[in-house]
Parts: structure tokens; C-alpha cells; sequence
């Protein structure tokens, strides 16, 4: 039924599956870390290649219930993580695919790929906090997937719980908090927004320019609302499309880093935490190695 759910709209909800206070950990070493590394971006920062480069986050799969989630949605046990993984704080986004079609070339996929159900490759957004007050969750659009179109139907805001996971299609239309000052959902939100609207006034009568109003408006919101942090990470069962788009997303994910992380491999020390976990890695793949072994 929820794999079902997954190829027929392109994304599966799955509530409390991680523990809070695993979240907790993980949320308080995920604020240390974006203040000395990650890459500034849409407002905020983003931490590509997080699994090697932020590895506190392997924690997450020492639940047997995020595991046995994955396992379900994409139809076997046997399925690795790709070592493509986003740690986010703060960042603002607008509405896209992870196929990368918008960077050309036929994205990850190296082709349109809209005609297929199942493409054996899937990404897991966790979110390290509530988003049931603000819209400033994630965003879908049903069905999207099939499509090369972006905005092509009814948007639809998930209000995630902390301990929610969301498994979703790369292909899926998707975006997180769209807006600075995002719309209120509840009394106490309201009230949020009605009690920092004089400040929010006096920043949009400001002379600077749109940049720097967007990022002073996002960081008076976060002051009242709190750190806004979540892990993106993508999983695959072999198949010739899932073992291209693995590829083709790790060549991306290195072009946002700098020389010195240039490896698509993960770290020793990740590896054996994996590994403690039951976790397969795409390291162990020959045509990983054939791609990447210098
Ligand atoms: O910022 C968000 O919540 C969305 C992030 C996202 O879409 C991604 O990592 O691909
Ligand atoms: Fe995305």
C-alpha cells in the first residue's frame, strides 16, 4: 500500500519512525556544524556530501524503523545509500526536481524518465523539527513525477512531525520553505507573525537591495520560530537507471565542494558506522569503483 502510494503520487509520508531525542542530538550537532562548515546558499547553509562531511548524521540509521521504511518503499532489503546527502540549515528554496533536469543534459537520469514507474533510486527527506505551525515544511505536487513539467498541479504543504520521514521520488516537484515569512497555519503562529510584523515593516522600508532584505526577513522569522534543519539522502536498489543517476548526482554533488573533498567515497570511520548499522554503501559497488578509484 504506502509503495503503492510512492509510484502513484510520487511521495510516501511515514510518521514517527525516528526517535525525538535522536533528533535532538542530531539537530544540536547539525546548528554547531553550519556555523564552521557547508556551503552559504539561498540564505542559508547547505552541507553537500553530509554523510562524509557531517558524519553525525549516520546516527539516523541506527533506527531499524527508518530502515525497514526504506526497505518497504523501494521493495527489497537489498537496496545502499548513493553517498549523496544534504544537511541543510536555514535555507530558503524554490520549486524543483532532484532529477536534475534543470542543470541539462537529461539530468541524472541522462534522459527523460518520466515514462517509467519505478526508477529503483528514491530520496528521504528528515526533517530535525516540527513544521505543523508555519508553512515552512516541504511542499509537493501529487503525481509530478510522471511529468517534465515543475509546477504542474495541486500543491500540496506536508505538515511533518519530528520523528516524520518522507520518501519521495527524485522526479517528484518538491520545494521547502518558499518564503522569508512563511503563511501561519495556527493561533500561535498568527500570533508570532502579528507580534514581529513592526519589525518586519521596518526591513521592507529599508534601501538595500531584495538580497539583503530576504536574508534579514528570514533571520528575524528564525529567531522567533527556531533553526529550521533537515538531512536529504538518497538510496537505490541496482538498476541501470539507478546506477547512472547514482553517478551522475555524485558528480554534481562534488562540483559544490572544494578540491579537498573531491572523493566520491565515504570516509573509513563512516564506513564502519554504516557497516555497525547493517547499511550497504555504494563504496562496495564495482561500478562505483570502476567510476571513481583514481
Ligand atoms: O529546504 C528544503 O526543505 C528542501 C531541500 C530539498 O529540496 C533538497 O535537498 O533537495
Ligand atoms: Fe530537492
Amino acid at each position: 500500500m504506502s509503495r503503492q502510494q510512492l509510484l502513484e503520487n510520487g511521495f510516501w509520508h511515514v510518521e514517527n519512525v525516528l526517535d525525538n531525542q535522536l533528533l535532538q542530538k542530531i539537530r544540536e550537532l547539525g546548528k554547531i556544524h553550519s556555523t564552521i562548515s557547508g556551503v552559504k546558499k539561498h540564505s542559508g547553509i547547505r552541507q553537500p556530501h553530509a554523510l562524509k562531511l557531517a558524519p553525525f548524521i549516520c546516527e539516523l540509521f541506527s533506527s531499524q524503523k527508518l530502515k525497514d521504511s526504506i526497505s518497504e518503499a523501494i521493495n527489497t532489503t537489498d537496496w545502499y545509500v548513493t553517498n549523496h546527502a544534504d544537511l541543510h540549515t536555514n535555507a530558503l528554496s524554490g520549486w524543483h526536481k532532484d532529477d536534475g533536469m534543470s542543470y541539462g543534459n537529461g539530468g541524472y537520469f541522462k534522459q527523460k524518465l518520466y515514462h517509467i514507474d519505478d526508477p529503483n533510486v528514491f530520496k528521504v527527506a528528515i526533517y530535525l523539527q516540527d513544521h505543523l505551525d508555519f508553512e515552512d515544511g516541504l511542499k509537493v505536487i501529487p503525481g509530478s513525477h510522471r511529468t517534465e513539467k515543475i509546477q504542474s498541479g495541486i500543491e500540496q504543504h506536508m505538515g511533518v512531525k519530528q520523528g516524520d520521514v518522507i520518501i519521495f521520488d527524485t522526479r517528484l516537484s518538491h520545494t521547502g520553505q518558499i518564503s522569508p515569512i512563511p503563511k501561519a497555519t495556527s493561533d500561535k503562529a498568527k500570533n508570532v507573525i502579528k507580534n514581529i510584523h513592526p519589525s518586519i515593516l521596518e526591513i521592507k522600508r529599508k534601501d538595500i537591495d531584495e538580497q539583503s532584505k530576504m536574508q534579514e526577513l528570514l533571520s528575524l522569522f528564525r529567531k522567533h520560530a527556531g533553526t529550521r534543519q533537515s538531512v536529504f539522502f538518497t538510496f537505490a536498489a541496482d538498476s541501470e537507471w539507478s546506477k547512472t543517476f547514482a553517478i551522475e548526482n555524485m558528480k554534481r554533488q562534488l562540483v559544490e565542494l572544494p578540491s579537498e573533498c573531491q572523493s566520491a567515497f565515504l570516509p573509513p570511520r563512516v564506513r564502519d558506522t554504516l557497516k555497525k548499522y547493517n547499511v550497504n554503501i555504494i563504496d562496495q559497488k564495482k561500478f562505483w569503483q570502476d567510476q571513481f578509484q583514481k
